[in-house]
């Protein structure tokens, strides 16, 4: 993101849970302060020392631990980079309940630390609900095992929630146990091309209606965003013959290729009896599915490559998002900057970039704090799936009641009475 550095001069990598507890009871009892770091691929400064707090990076705990091949149900380091956690799920006609442009390079810690969404959020739901225990190490070196594997356990409260999404702020999460679902045997991606938001949110309706239960991905971007990709990706290109406002790009997951095709024909009859059918494709290979992928994950990377991102990660009401975006784009209008506006559509999840050539104070005294009240009156929330790290934790009351945050102080004062966790991230500074 090229915003946040650190001043650490210690980065520690240990290579067990064992040599993480001996760490945490070194600096606990030091009050040395530590930045717990997996892939750092967070956009939210989450995993960067803001100081001179102690890194310890989690990249050599990366070993897939067991599978229980029965139920799907995978045991495996916090370290293990996404993408080869779902390649060793392949083999076992598995995939990981989670998929992110980051894939190559993000680790299972940190998606979890971070609760992360991403593409498949619609079919697969939150990390919440598919990680089963977890093993984390307390800000004294206590390990604590919560690492079962069962689908029920309602014995007492369910410690794991607590760290699921905390951002290493209340402990260091060191392996996980994981539902894994099947992998699909049949995937089709369709790349529909839309005049009007309102026609999105139609399409999406009819998706619904009659995808249901094979949908694994509902996407949109603007042209404005598309643009961008085929500016700056090498080897992207327009798969329909002309421009369009929107785009939609909807993936269905399933386990028959005839009764997901005669699905899928319903659908786009649907779509040209409502005359939706403006334009679109349907991926006709793996290469082309990936290819019409790339249009939407590598929309980040091309906003980078543009200049000087501000990135909102925000939900709010799916009717309401895109006007979010055309108002961004009114009150930016003299500035120099492209709004584009994306992202999981099928959440609820808008991601409103601002692209300048360099960073600019004007243009971010109009965004800050006007988006975030904006997204108060929607009573919708500042960062939908990136976390607040120490870009948002300042604004977490545009989201969080002064009650809820306190209590979450109280919370944060229990399990890091020294503050020694990734200080100064999540919660407002006092
Ligand atoms: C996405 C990735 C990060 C970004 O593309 O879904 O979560 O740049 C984002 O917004
Ligand atoms: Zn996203």
């Amino acid at each position: 993101m090229k915003k946040w550095q650190g001043k650490c001069s210690v980065v520690l990598r240990p290579a067990s849970t064992k040599e993480v507890s001996q760490i945490m009871k070194h600096c606990y009892a030091r009050n040395l302060a530590v930045v717990p770091q997996g892939g750092n691929t967070g956009l939210v400064g989450g995993s960067i020392p803001v100081y001179d707090e102690i890194v310890i990076s989690l990249g050599r705990m990366n070993a897939v631990e067991s599978l229980d091949p029965v139920q799907g149900i995978v045991t495996v380091q916090a370290g293990c980079i996404l993408e080869q956690l779902t390649s060793y799920l392949d083999a076992y006609d598995l995939t990981a309940p989670l998929d992110l442009g980051a894939k190559g390079s993000c680790m299972i810690g940190g998606n979890i630390a971070t609760n992360a969404g991403g593409l498949r959020y619609v079919r697969y739901g939150s990390l919440r609900g598919t990680v089963l225990g977890l093993e984390v190490v307390l800000a004294d070196g206590t390990v604590l095992d919560s690492l079962t594997s069962l689908r029920k356990d309602n014995t007492g409260y369910d410690l794991k929630q607590l760290f699921i999404g905390s951002e290493g702020t209340l402990g260091v999460i060191t392996r996980a146990s994981i539902l894994c679902p099947r992998k699909p045997t049949s995937v089709q991606v369709l790349f529909l091309a839309l005049r009007t938001y309102d026609e999105v949110l139609r399409a999406m309706k009819l998706a619904r209606t009659h995808l249901q239960e094979i949908i694994s991905a509902i996407e949109f971007q603007d042209i404005e965003s598309l643009n961008l990709v085929l500016k700056h990706i090498p080897g992207a290109r327009d798969p329909l013959p002309e421009r369009s406002a929107f785009y939609m790009l909807i993936e269905t997951s399933g386990s028959n290729a005839s009764h997901d095709a005669e699905k899928i024909s319903e659908f786009l009859a649907a779509l040209e009896k409502e005359d939706l059918l403006v334009n679109g494709t349907l991926a006709e290979s793996e290469k082309q599915s990936q290819e019409l992928w790339k249009l939407r994950e590598a929309i980040s990377e091309s906003l980078s490559k543009e200049g000087y991102v501000y990135k909102y990660d925000v939900s709010l009401p799916v009717a309401q998002m895109y006007n979010l975006v055309e108002k961004t784009r009114m009150r930016l209008q003299n500035a120099t900057a492209h709004v584009v506006g994306y992202g999981h559509l099928g959440d609820g999840n808008l991601h409103l970039n601002i692209v300048c050539p360099k960073a600019d104070n004007d243009v971010l005294s109009l965004l800050e704090p006007w988006l975030f009240e904006q997204l108060k009156s929607y009573r919708g929330s500042i960062s939908a799936e990136h976390g607040l790290g120490q870009a948002k934790n300042s604004f977490i009351y545009y989201s969080k009641s002064p009650e809820s945050v306190r209590l979450m102080q109280q919370l944060k004062h229990f399990f890091d009475p020294k503050g020694i966790l990734n200080p100064y991230k999540v919660l407002p500074p006092n």
